[in-house]
Order: structure tokens, then sequence, then C-alpha cells
């Protein structure tokens, strides 16, 4: 299936997925490369170095194109975006704020830059400095999250600029994906479902979290620390939106979530640990290779929209 996102980034889907931190490492990268979406190492709040090496083991796994996610709240940032330009990394995808100040250099070493976007504002700014792409992710997203619906954040985000848009928040199946190119979406960025994907080496405490969850599972925590995070409702959430509430200190409140997503991912701590995951997980009922996942999403997909 051909778009002017599949285009762009020489893959054969446009099926992206998400760089979440913690989770996308490098075997669930090369997995969904190797299906023929565009995988991604998700930075988090990794060390710099972690960067360059999860790089150069997917390059072990892939020739397909890849890319990496710096979450741009990460302290050594400024390291990750210089190792995109050492290690050749073909795409990059930006979060939780703005990377114009890297811009430059990425262009002028040909890199594809990505922004995810919760605003029509931001992509504006982000078509002027030269992004190639954007992703426009909707609140229904899990982790950082903006205030705004995918449903009505694309369309918007897709007559401000003329570059291509990525929808992301709430997809998990070929309808969503549908849905996402009637808004006028290119590819779609899923995050959720390859979190239990196979080749996804999280704990499988934290997969059995997100399969068992229902439509009104789902918490953001941090609306008044100006932090929104979306996770799978348990110990952790109550008592944290209780304290919130209760007008507890964002001092206080940072205490309940720190290391809170390494401890659900890494630890299988599903109870006080941060089981981030999007609305749709709701959605999301069976463990699938990222190939399997692909070609169930693009055989939905090209049937609904009555396109080969
Ligand atoms: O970045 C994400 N999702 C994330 S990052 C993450 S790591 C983490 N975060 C908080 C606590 C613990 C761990 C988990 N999930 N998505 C992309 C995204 N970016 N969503 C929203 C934004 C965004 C928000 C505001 C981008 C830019 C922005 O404003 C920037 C500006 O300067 O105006």
């Amino acid at each position: 299936m051909k778009t002017e996102v599949t285009e762009l980034l020489g893959i054969e889907y446009p099926i992206i997925q998400g760089g979440m931190a913690w989770v996308a490492e490098y075997h669930l990268a090369a997995g969904v490369s190797n299906a023929g979406g565009l995988g991604l190492i998700g930075s988090g709040g990794a060390p710099a170095e972690w960067v360059r090496e999860q790089v150069r083991e997917a390059k072990k796994l892939t020739d397909k194109p890849f890319g990496v996610n710096i979450m741009l709240m990460n302290p050594e940032a400024d390291k990750i975006a210089e190792i995109i330009v050492e290690e050749g990394v073909q795409v990059v995808t930006t979060g939780a704020g703005s990377p114009e100040k890297y811009m430059k250099m990425w262009k002028e070493a040909g890199v594809k830059v990505i922004p995810v976007v919760a605003s029509v504002a931001l992509a504006k700014r982000m078509e002027r400095c030269g992004a190639d792409a954007l992703v426009a992710e909707g609140t229904e997203a899990g982790g950082h999250i903006g205030e705004i619906t995918t449903m009505v954040l694309v369309p918007q985000i897709v007559d401000a600029v003329s570059i291509p848009v990525i929808a992301a928040g709430g997809i998990a199946d070929g309808r969503g994906v549908a849905a996402a190119f009637m808004l006028g979406a290119k590819a779609v960025q899923m995050g959720t479902h390859f979190v239990v994907a196979k080749e996804s080496i999280v704990h499988e405490n934290y997969k059995k979290a997100i399969i068992k969850s229902k439509d009104i599972d789902s918490r953001v925590t941090g609306r008044t620390t100006g932090h929104p995070v979306r996770a799978i409702r348990n110990q952790m959430t109550k008592e944290y939106i209780s304290r919130e509430n209760a007008g507890a200190s964002p001092d206080e409140l940072e205490l309940l979530t720190l290391g809170g997503l390494r401890k659900a991912v890494v630890d299988g701590d599903v109870v006080s640990g941060s089981v981030m995951a999007g609305q749709i997980a709701g959605l999301v009922k069976e463990e699938l290779s990222c190939k399997e996942l692909i070609q169930k999403l693009m055989k939905e997909t090209t049937e609904l929209l009555g396109t080969r």
C-alpha cells in the first residue's frame, strides 16, 4: 500500500510503531521493520550510549529502515540527537517537546524528522522549521499525552500543514487505520498493540494487564502537574489521583511515579508500577507477532477502503 509516508520512509506498509520508553527496544523495532512497517527504538529516559548500542543491535537484525524516538525531557537528549547522526539513523521522531534546536543538524545529515505533536500550533511550527512529516497524537494515546482527541486533532492538523500527517492515539485495528485515512492521515502510529507483540520484551504481567483491560480501565495521572500520563488503572493510579485531588504537591506526586514504568515493564509490578497504555487497550485481545499484526491490519484496512 503506497502513501506519501511509505514513499518518504521507504517502507511497505503505512504502519509505524510508537517509540515507547522501556518497551520499544531493538527486538521490537527490528520485528516491525522486518514486517514492512517502521520500527522505532524509544530512548525514553535512557542514557545516550544505550541508544547507540540499541541502534547497532537493530542493524544486526534488519536491513530495512528503522528510526529512533527521542523523548525531549531526557537530560541526555542533546547527546542522543548527535548519536542519531553518528550512527546513520534514517528516521527520528520526537516527543514531549519541540526538537527545533536539532533540526538543522539532522536535516544536513539527511535524517528524516517526524515530530510528535498534540496541537495545530506546534504542527505549524514544526513544518516551518523543516519537519518531513508529523505524528498527530490524540489524547487517547498511552504515556505522556496532550488534550485533544485523535478524531478532532488529525483533520485540523491535516488542514493546517502541507507535509504528510500520521495519526496516533486510539488505533489498534483496521477500522482505526481506515478511519485515520478518512481524516486525511497518510499513515498511523500504534503503540499499545505492539506492546503485546510476540517480539516485545515487556514482562508477561504487563501484556496480561493490557489484554484483560476493558474500555473503562484507563486513567490519566498528573493533570495538575502539567505532565499528564495515561496508564491502565491500578493501585498507583488510584493513590496518585486521590492525592492529586487532595492537592498534593508535584514533588510528592512525582515520588509515586518515579521509576514506575521500569517497575511495570521490567519487574512485572503492575500493581504499584505505571502500566502505560492507550485507551484502545480494551480492544487488544491477543499476542501476535509483528508480522501477523501488520498483515491483519492491512487486510482489514484494504477491505474497508476497497484498495489493494
Ligand atoms: O512523548 C510521548 N509520550 C510519552 S513520553 C513518555 S516518557 C515519560 N513521560 C512521563 C513520565 C514518565 C515517563 C511516555 N509517553 N508522546 C508524544 C507527545 N508529545 N505527546 C504529547 C507531546 C507533546 C506535548 C507538548 C509535544 C510537545 C509539547 O509541547 C512542546 C512545546 O514546546 O510547545
